[in-house]
Formats: C-alpha cells, structure tokens, sequence
C-alpha cells in the first residue's frame, strides 16, 4: 500500500511530460497556467530543480506584451476541447488566448524562500533573476490592459480565465453573450467525465463564442478589452493579483532592484486605494462586479475568501467575512464550497457551483493564518488533509460528504497534499 505522499509524488512524477506537467492526463493533456504555479510547490517539496523548471516552462511561452496564456499546447491532443486549431493563436507555441489567475508570483516566492532555508539560494539565484523580468511583464499586462479603470482589479474577459468556469458569478454578465452563431461543436469533457459534474451547454456555448470573438479580433487584447462582450471584475484574479505583487515585491528586495521596487509598490497602493469597488455593502462581502452595468454578482464563493490572501486588513470587512464563514462552517462537513451552500443554485458535485477546490483551500488558509485567524486556518487545512485522505487525490470534492468530483490522480491537489496540507494539525 503506497502512501498519500508516495502517491502525490507518483501523481506529479506520472503526469510529468518533460519539463511540464499535465492536469489529468486524460481530461487536461496540455500545460495549464495556475495549475503549474501549484504543481511547482509540490514538486519542490522532493525536486527542486524540477520545481522551477515548470515555472520557466510556462513562461516560453509568454507573448512579447507581457501576455501569459492559460493553455500551452506543447504538443497537440485529441483528448481536449477546444484544442489549438480552435483557439487559432499565432504564437509558437501554440497557446490560447486568455490568461488565468496571477498565482506564480507567489508560488515563485515560496521557491525562493525555500531555497534559501536549504541554503541552496546561490545555485537559484541566477534563476530568480531570469524569471523576475517576465513575471513583472505580467504584471504590468494586467495594469495596461486588464484594469481599464485604474482600480487595481482584473477584468477578466473570459470566465475560463477567472479558473472558476462555471460560477454563477459569470450568469447574468454572461447574458449579452451573442451564441447564435456557435455553431456545433463535440466536447470532449463530458466524454471522459459525468456530465453532472461539469458545465452546461448554454456555458460552453458562451466559451466558445467568446473564443470565436477573440479569434476574430486576431487575439488583439487591448481591442478585445475594448469591445468584449463579457467584462467582469473578478474578486479571485483582483485578490491573487494583490497578493502576487506584495510577492514580486519582496522578491524585487532580494534581487535589489529598486526602480522597479517603486513601481510594484504603485501597483499595490492602486489595488489597496481601488478594491473596495468589490465590496457588496448589500450582501456583506467581497464579490464579482460587472464593469459593463456596474452590477455586484451578490454571491458568496471561495473566491470572497481571498481577502485575507491579499494582505486586506479591515476589521469591519474581516468581521463580515469571518461570519460568513462560520455560517458555512456550519452548515458543511469539509470547508470551503466554491459557492454558498445557502444559496439556491448551490451544487454539491457540479464543478464551481459547490465542490471544494484543494488551490483555494490553500490559499484561503494561508491568508487567515497570516492574519492570525487561527483556528479558522486550521480548520480549512484539516477539512483539506480529510478529503484527501478519505477519498484520494480529485480534481474537486463534494464539500457534504467529501467525494470526488472531476478528474482522478489531479495534479495540483497532489501538489498541496505535498506542500501544505499534509502537516495539518
Ligand atoms: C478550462 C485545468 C483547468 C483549471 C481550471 C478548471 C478547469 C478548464 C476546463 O481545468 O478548466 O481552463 O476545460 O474545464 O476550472 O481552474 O486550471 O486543471
């Protein structure tokens, strides 16, 4: 009988192709951006140099703006839907043509201060210092293009890039999505997955149009953040990205590059001064906002959580938040639901309208943790350690009864069993 750590390891090491790693071999065969920014943490806890290696992976293949793509086709795959030919990019690599949520920054971090505690920091230094430059393009991307109103939040122009599909957050500022004009298409996740447990058919459709759009804007994205259809401020991305600029900072310290120092700090005060544009005063909570009606989307998701996770200190907003999680608490075995379970659309099993996701988990826990809410931390971690422990290493977990959902043997919850959720206490 292998061990948990023996089996995350053998997920990571399996679904490793060479310098990258997969998802799912089955349901995700390319390389996915957030995904590898976890993936590199779990790595590191056994390899590494394996561990930056997939860091530097994801970035050959940013674009000459700044632009990181969410998909990497290093190497085309029957296996998913919609695969480069679909996606029409002109990169070589072939890529797609959105982003994802900003994690690497942070991940990154975690890497170098480990290096340092093994004493290990003069044979990465050198590493660090190649990939700093191309993790701050990134982020100037998302000031210049993805943040019209100088808010310091991300505009996400595709809920594919907000890494949380299919939340009802996405509903109604989906609606003016123009889908007559699809066509057909054949998925290929519900091939290999329960049709329950994934998006609907009127969601793909609006994919696919949005992809369809982009395509035929030549994948201009400052013309698509112009004229796209869905433009949604997303608390997840705005959140993560706060986070990832203190973490770029403190590596710019390291590095000891002082103008660009300056101008990390700009981008945090932006944030720390224009955030508050995603606070729901109606529902007590940090949410999605609709830029195009200026709309709050009033649900409660894992994603509200992440305020902690940005360095956000307001003790009144705290108060709300920290309500609202003793309230879910309450009401479900295993900590956090990517929705409300309050909520009427609430799904146990359905994908971002329920299930628990290991990456939010982690850091949703590490943001409580750092702002000394302890015994909420550890629960979140435990809750975390208990699923995987019971029912394997899944894409997701029913947060009622801790059964899996989406793909098994999933990469990046092997990774936070390997760099967090194992030394729960
Ligand atoms: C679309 C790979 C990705 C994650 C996302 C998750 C899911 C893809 C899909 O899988 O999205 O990007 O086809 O369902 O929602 O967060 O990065 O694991």
């Amino acid at each position: 009988m292998m061990t948990l750590d023996e089996t995350a390891r053998a997920i990571l090491t399996g679904n490793d192709r060479g310098g990258y790693t997969v998802p799912n071999g089955r349901v995700y065969p390319f390389q996915w951006n957030w995904d590898s920014a976890f993936v590199a943490i779990g790595f590191d806890s056994f390899d590494p140099d394996r561990a930056w290696a997939e860091i530097e992976t994801l970035f050959r293949a940013q674009w000459d703006d700044g632009f990181l793509p969410h998909i990497v086709f290093w190497k085309d795959d029957e296996g998913y839907f919609p695969g480069p030919s679909v996606w029409g990019t002109a990169f070589d690599p072939m890529t797609s043509g959105i982003t994802q949520p900003p994690v690497a920054a942070t991940m990154l971090r975690r890497l170098w201060d480990n290096a340092r505690a093994r004493g290990d920091a003069p044979a990465f230094r050198p590493r660090l210092e190649a990939l700093f430059p191309k993790l701050l393009a990134w982020h100037r991307w998302f000031r210049d293009v993805r943040d019209p109103d100088s808010r310091g939040v991300v505009i996400a122009t595709h809920p594919w890039e907000t890494g949380r599909d299919n939340s009802p957050e996405w509903d109604a500022p989906g609606e003016p999505i123009d889908v007559s004009n699809v066509g057909d298409y054949v998925r290929r996740d519900t091939s290999h997955l329960d049709a329950k447990m994934r998006p609907t058919k009127l969601e793909y459709d609006r994919y696919l149009a949005l992809v369809q759009f982009g395509r035929a804007k030549g994948w201009d994205q400052a013309e698509i953040a112009r004229t796209n259809p869905f433009q949604v401020a997303d608390v997840g991305m705005s959140m993560i990205l706060l986070r990832a600029h203190r973490d770029l900072l403190a590596l710019a310290a390291e590095l000891g590059r002082a103008e660009e120092a300056h101008e990390l700090q700009q981008m945090i005060t932006r944030a720390e001064g224009g955030i508050d544009w995603l606070w729901d005063e109606d529902k007590h909570c940090w949410s999605s906002r609709d830029r195009l009606t200026g709309r709050f989307s009033g649900f409660v998701t894992s994603a509200s959580f992440l305020s902690f996770y940005a360095g956000l200190h307001d003790p009144l907003k705290d108060a709300a938040m920290l309500t609202h999680f003793e309230r879910i608490g309450a009401k479900v075995q295993f900590l956090m639901p990517s929705l409300d379970p309050d909520d009427p659309g609430f799904q146990m099993i359905r994908y971002w309208r329920g299930p628990v996701w290991a990456v939010v988990n982690y850091m949703i826990g590490l943001g409580l943790a750092e702002c000394g809410y302890d015994a909420q931390a550890q629960r979140v971690r435990r809750d975390t350690a208990e699923l995987m422990r019971r029912n394997g290493l899944y894409e997701a977990y029913s947060p009622i009864d801790g059964t899996g959902s989406g793909g098994d043997d999933f990469s990046w919850t092997a990774a936070i069993w390997l760099a967090w959720a194992r030394d729960a206490a």
